[in-house]
């Protein structure tokens, strides 16, 4: 096996322990757990109702952030850095961000101002692959997301952790543009979009939980769209 391979099948190993450690909570998720979510449609990918309560469809995908001005990453200047409470903090650059397991889906996207967008084909990086990299210690049960502009957002790594939790580059076979986050975002498709931080750079492992930006100002800590779980 080349050395290559190893370091691959090591962050494979790291992420499965990841998510049996973390199994027993995630299961206990509203968006797992629910017996009779709100909402209205088909069953989506998760067994919840297509459209959470309160939203509706859109077609075009609207930019909403706050509006802040910073220098925005290009992919020579972009790093990502993984630390807090972890074994290995981690600082990739774009090269090495690409060298990581690539991973595609195809998930909807809610806004908590009422709009959905829904079939959008993604490809990035699971943030349990970016986890197993750094290795949470034993006490690690959140993150904080840090962006270019100065925003953060917290989550629990149970949600965190999930399979469709990505930090993505590419939406709908084209480069995630730089008004949605390009060239890195993350994304939450069981959680409200505000959980997903734009023009991402540092995810931060916490002992303990730290309201982010808008969790701050009175929107919910947990951010579940199925239980029109929208304020704190
Ligand atoms: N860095 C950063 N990320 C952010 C925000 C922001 O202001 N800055 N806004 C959040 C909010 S409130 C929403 S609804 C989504 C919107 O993403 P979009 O502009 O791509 O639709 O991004 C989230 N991520
Ligand atoms: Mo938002």
């Amino acid at each position: 096996m080349s050395a290559e391979d190893e370091k691959l099948q090591r962050i494979v190993e790291a992420r499965l322990k990841l998510r049996a450690r973390f199994l027993e909570k995630m299961e206990r998720t509203p968006s797992v757990s629910d017996e009779r979510p709100q909402g209205s449609g088909p069953p989506n990918r998760h067994g919840m109702p297509k459209l959470p309560p309160g939203q509706t469809e859109t077609r075009k995908w609207p930019v909403l952030d706050l509006g802040a001005s910073f220098e925005h990453p290009t992919l020579e200047t972009w790093e990502l850095r993984i630390n807090g409470a972890v074994e290995q903090p981690v600082t990739l650059s774009w090269k090495d961000f690409r060298a990581l397991p690539q991973h595609e889906d195809t998930s909807d996207f809610h806004c908590v101002t009422g709009w959905s967008l829904m079939d959008v084909q993604w490809v990035g990086v699971q943030l349990s692959t970016l986890a197993a990299l750094a290795r949470p210690l034993p006490e690690a049960a959140f993150i904080l997301a840090h962006a270019y502009d100065g925003y953060t957002t917290n989550l629990s790594l149970e949600e965190a952790l999930k399979d469709d939790v990505l930090l993505v580059h590419t939406y709908n076979g084209k480069p995630l543009p730089r008004e949605h986050g390009g060239p890195v975002r993350m994304i939450t498709p069981q959680l409200y979009a505000w959980k997903g931080a734009k023009w991402i750079r540092r995810i931060e492992f916490l002992r303990y939980d730290s309201p982010g930006f808008w969790e701050r100002c009175g929107y919910s800590n947990t951010a579940h769209p199925w239980r029109d779980d929208r304020y704190a």
